[in-house]
């Protein structure tokens, strides 16, 4: 292996010297940033890149890393695979302290190491043009790099006597009927519209009870439907509403069975909107297989329920919007208690970023950085 240090006014700048006079398949195993002048003062900031080149195949027989693995994938769509691995870790020992620190925190979190370097990437080039990092701004710009790729579809949207219909999917008890509840109380008390509500949720005569005592409260007309050829009449019972919500029984993302059914039914009911209820406690790999077994529903949009108990949103930030082989769907509301209506608010880039990770952690942070 050879192995050469260079030296450049940006990460960039070096990178492509490397590629230059390294070749294609130089990787980079070290960076720091340097001052030159005397004791570092008065002097010029640069990046120092120590780069290797390796034999074509490597000592456990994989092949060596293309040149564009080096400079490009660390924006690739998230996937684990393992002889990429090696770059990311490259990639995050350019990393300034600080910034290194906080991607160890957010791999802790949940969150992929190349998620974390593709979030990590912009906040680094900020702080290299700083020379050095300083606390707030730091971390605002980690955030606006993070609230670039997090898709916002805003509120439901209904017009008097258009009979919107929105229908709620997703896992057991993670607050679908409670949302139905606070979007109803919602909708009808701040907005003035005429509400609708359907259940699909047959299996229990608790859940049937449960948007009952709901319906009874709020005044509102209510639907049981247990067969798709149900639907289309239960809707037109409904008479002249503008927003049917249609409220269904949690299903496990991995039965297959009972997710078909679930898409017979929304087939016959054709609502304007699904929306896809997932708990902020989730794990990154509950979203993920949340994601793949609810696709065939064709969500619209997605709700972040149990904001309230979740440590924080890094690794369901990660899920959400890391992987290039899922449907990005924009999140539409966030759900943060179990009040009726309070707890419930459009989906913003503040609330999810204000709880990236736990404040005390953040805070920590910054005051080191
Ligand atoms: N802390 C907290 N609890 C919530 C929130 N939303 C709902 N819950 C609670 O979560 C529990 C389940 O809520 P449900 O609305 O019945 O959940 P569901 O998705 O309809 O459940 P199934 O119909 O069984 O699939 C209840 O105890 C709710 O009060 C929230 O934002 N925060
Ligand atoms: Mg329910």
């Amino acid at each position: 292996m050879h192995i050469r240090t260079f030296r450049a006014a940006s990460l960039q700048d070096a990178l492509e010297e490397i590629r230059q006079q390294m070749g294609p398949d130089a990787s980079v195993l070290h960076t720091r940033q340097v001052r030159d002048g005397w004791m570092g003062w008065l002097g010029r900031t640069y990046v120092e890149v120590t780069a290797g080149l390796r034999d074509a195949i490597d000592a456990n027989g994989r092949p060596s890393l293309e040149s564009d693995d080096l400079e490009e994938n660390t924006f690739a769509p998230e996937e684990d695979a393992s002889p990429r691995q090696s770059v990311f870790m490259h990639s995050a020992s350019m990393l300034a302290g600080p910034l290194q620190a906080y991607r160890e925190q957010l791999i802790d979190s949940g969150v992929a190491a190349i998620t974390a370097d593709r979030w990590l990437r912009a906040t680094e080039s900020f702080a290299a043009g700083l020379g050095e990092t300083h606390g707030q701004p730091w971390m605002e710009h980690l955030q606006r790099s993070i609230a670039r790729e997090l898709r916002l579809g805003g509120p439901i949207r209904t017009q008097p006597g258009s009979k919107h219909i929105v229908a709620l999917v997703g896992p057991t008890g993670v607050g679908k009927t409670t949302t139905i509840a606070k979007l109803a109380a919602g909708f009808r008390i701040q907005e003035r519209r005429r509400i609708g509500l359907v259940t699909i949720d047959t299996f229990r005569i608790a859940a049937v009870q449960q948007l009952e005592a709901y319906a009874e409260i709020m005044d509102l007309p209510m639907e049981v439907v247990e067969k798709p050829a149900e639907m289309q009449p239960a809707i037109e019972r409904l008479g002249d509403v503008d927003l049917v919500l249609i409220d269904t029984a949690g299903r496990s993302p991995s039965s297959d069975a009972r997710i078909d059914q679930l898409v017979e039914l929304l087939r016959m009911a054709q609502p304007d909107e699904t929306h896809l209820v997932m708990a902020a406690t989730s794990s990154v790999s509950t979203v993920r297989s949340v994601l793949r077994g609810f696709a065939p529903a064709r969500p619209t949009a997605a709700i972040l329920t149990k904001l309230d108990e979740a440590t924080n949103t890094a690794g369901v930030l990660s899920a959400l919007s890391s992987s290039d082989s899922l449907p990005r769907i924009p999140l539409s509301y966030l759900t943060n208690g179990q009040q009726v209506p309070d707890d419930i608010q459009v989906a913003s880039a503040e609330t999810l970023l204000s709880r990236l990770l736990p404040t005390t952690l953040q805070n920590q942070h910054l005051d080191a950085a």
